[in-house]
This record gives structure tokens, C-alpha cells and sequence, in this order.
């Protein structure tokens, strides 16, 4: 037993979670293969309103996302980081490819694999659109494209909301980074709302979110050589209306002792004792704005879909030490 024998990252930041008070665990730490599926059975469930709110704004709206791209006419390369398979994102390419726009599509995961799945089934539907995709961290690779085309970055599927504020500012600074003034910045985030409907996004009667945040535990079993008997925790959701957060815990039904036979640790949980295991942020208006202010944007667009639960948000990159000149919170 060692300490830290060849551990990659996510694994030493679950460790290192773990030890601390109150315990904790990297939520990226939740997509091992049996985390990725819990959560595609997720984005269909019933009560998860996110994935179904996001796909009728870029379904109904995408028109107003073109021309907003393309201002002076100028070409554009639309980079989404974290594409995953793609399949999200080929319903908007198809519609703007019908109107003979000229862009191309630049999608970064860490999984090749999603990306291998991605690339067929950009071929077989839109086999004339230029798609260049890259494998990995989202920053390393990244590179200034060619023939004056504007960069239009995006992130979605309220992916930013699994950040806290300020990690979620420090991450869109450094997106703008690596781009130029009058670039975009397309993002996908959930709203404040009734709390009731949102903590049944991430408490499903169907036990489908209690299993994503479960296998955590099978997770760290397997590749960390833990003993969690899984029935010995439950999941818990809260919302709070007071900050726009929902978070998830792990919850130790009993006094109990876990080892690990591959690294230093051992940990005692109390009765009721929980792993903090997720947050997800839902934002206001206000913090919309606040957020590309602090970051080197002006919001330019706001579209929410029919029942106001989600939005995607459409930012340029202004120059630095500019104050942005509209309010959003005037033109929602
Ligand atoms: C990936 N992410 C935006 C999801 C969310 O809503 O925070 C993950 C999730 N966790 C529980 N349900 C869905």
C-alpha cells in the first residue's frame, strides 16, 4: 500500500477530496462508462427539463444564433468544448449548412471515442461541412483559425453550472484568453426558478440521479481499491433558492470504516454524514451579466425556451477594461 502509486489526475483530486472536511468529490469523477450512461438515461427523464429545453431554443430559434454570428457576413468556426458525441450540436450545423453559410466545426472532448462517433455521423449527414476535431484537455490544442473566420466558442448543457462562481469566472476568462475581440461565446445555463421543479430535476422518483451519484462509489471501489457497500448510502438533492444552487451528497446511514487496499486511506463516517458530490448553479439575469462583465464579454442575445426554464446565452468578446454597453437584464 502507497501513497500515491501512479495515480492520474482525477483520481489524486478524488483522493485528495476525500480527505478533506466536509469530504468531497470532483464531479468530473462521475463520467466513468457507467456514469455516462446513467446520465444519457438522465437528460430523459421526465422531470430533467435542461436537455429538452436547450434542444427547442437551437431547434426554434437558431436563426437569431446565425445572424448574430455573422454580423458583417464573415465566416465563422464554431468550437464547442465538450462535444461529446456530437449529437446535440448536428441538428444546429444542418440547419445553418441548408442556408450555404460558410463555417466549419471544431468539437473538443477527452474521449476519442465520442468524438470517433461524432465524425461518422457528421459525414454521413453533412458530408460537406469542414469538421476538424481535436482530442483532449480544452486549451492545450487550441489554435487561431485561418481565412478571417470569426471564432464562435461554445459550451453547453449548462455545463458551467457544475462550477462555482468563481471557478466558473476564472474558466470563461481564460476561454476569452484565446480570443479576439468580436469573437463569440455561446453558452448553455439553467435559470433560477420554482424550487420545487428544481429538485426534482436532480431527485427523480424513477432513481436514475440516486444511481449516477451511487456509482461513485462502485467508481472508486474498482479503480481505488475501496470496500463502500453502497447499500450503507443514500443520495440526497437540495436546492437552495437563496444562492441559485442545487447540490448532491452522499449520506452514511450508519457509523462505518472505509479502506482502501491500493492507496493510504482510511476513512469514518458518522451516521448522516455526507460526500458533498455535485452542485449545479442556476443563474439569474443578474448574475448572467455579472459574469461577462467580470469575464470580457458583453452579453448580446438572451433566448429562453417557451416556459422561461433555460437559456442560452450568446456573449461577444469585447475589449479589455470596457464597460459592456446593453443591459441584459433589459432585453429578457
Ligand atoms: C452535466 N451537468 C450539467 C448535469 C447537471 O445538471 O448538473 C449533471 C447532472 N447531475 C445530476 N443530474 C444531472
Amino acid at each position: 500500500m502507497s501513497n500515491s502509486p501512479l495515480l492520474d489526475e482525477l483520481s489524486l483530486r478524488a483522493l485528495a477530496g476525500l480527505r478533506q472536511t466536509p469530504k468531497r468529490l470532483p464531479s468530473m469523477y462521475f463520467y466513468d462508462d457507467e456514469g455516462s450512461r446513467l446520465f444519457q438515461r438522465i437528460m430523459c427523464l421526465p422531470g430533467y427539463y435542461l436537455t429538452e429545453a436547450e434542444r427547442e431554443i437551437l431547434a426554434h430559434q437558431w436563426p437569431k444564433l446565425l445572424d448574430a454570428f455573422t454580423p458583417d457576413g464573415r465566416p465563422f468556426e464554431l468550437i464547442e468544448l465538450g462535444s461529446g458525441d456530437g449529437s446535440k450540436t448536428l441538428e444546429l450545423c444542418a440547419a445553418f449548412d441548408k442556408t450555404g453559410v460558410d463555417f466549419s466545426y471544431v468539437p473538443v472532448d477527452i474521449s476519442p471515442h465520442a468524438l470517433g462517433s461524432l465524425l461518422k455521423a457528421f459525414d454521413w449527414r453533412l458530408p460537406g461541412l469542414r469538421v476538424q476535431a481535436r482530442t483532449g484537455d480544452y486549451f492545450s490544442g487550441w489554435r487561431q483559425p485561418g481565412n478571417g473566420q470569426r471564432q464562435i466558442v461554445m459550451f453547453m448543457g449548462s455545463n458551467l453550472g457544475n462550477m462555482s462562481l468563481d471557478e466558473a469566472r476564472a474558466f470563461l476568462k481564460q476561454i476569452r484568453s484565446h480570443m479576439q475581440e468580436g469573437d463569440g461565446l455561446l453558452l448553455g445555463l439553467d435559470l433560477m426558478k420554482n424550487p420545487h421543479t428544481l429538485l426534482a430535476a436532480y431527485n427523480d422518483p424513477e432513481g436514475v440521479t440516486a444511481a449516477f451519484n451511487l456509482n461513485l462509489l462502485r467508481r472508486l471501489n474498482r479503480e481505488l481499491g475501496m470496500n463502500f457497500k453502497l447499500d450503507r448510502f443514500s443520495h440526497y438533492a437540495s436546492y437552495s433558492p437563496l444562492d441559485g444552487t442545487a447540490r448532491s451528497f452522499l449520506v452514511s446511514l450508519d457509523k462505518q470504516t472505509v479502506r482502501s487496499t491500493r492507496v493510504d486511506l482510511q476513512l469514518q463516517f458518522e451516521p448522516g454524514e455526507s460526500i458533498y458530490t455535485e452542485q449545479s448553479q442556476k443563474y439569474s439575469p443578474a448574475m448572467i451579466q455579472q459574469l461577462a462583465q467580470d469575464s470580457g464579454f458583453a452579453p448580446k442575445l438572451h433566448l429562453q425556451d417557451g416556459q422561461g426554464r433555460y437559456c442560452v446565452s450568446f456573449w461577444q468578446a469585447i475589449q479589455r477594461g470596457t464597460q459592456p454597453q446593453n443591459d441584459l437584464s433589459l432585453t429578457i
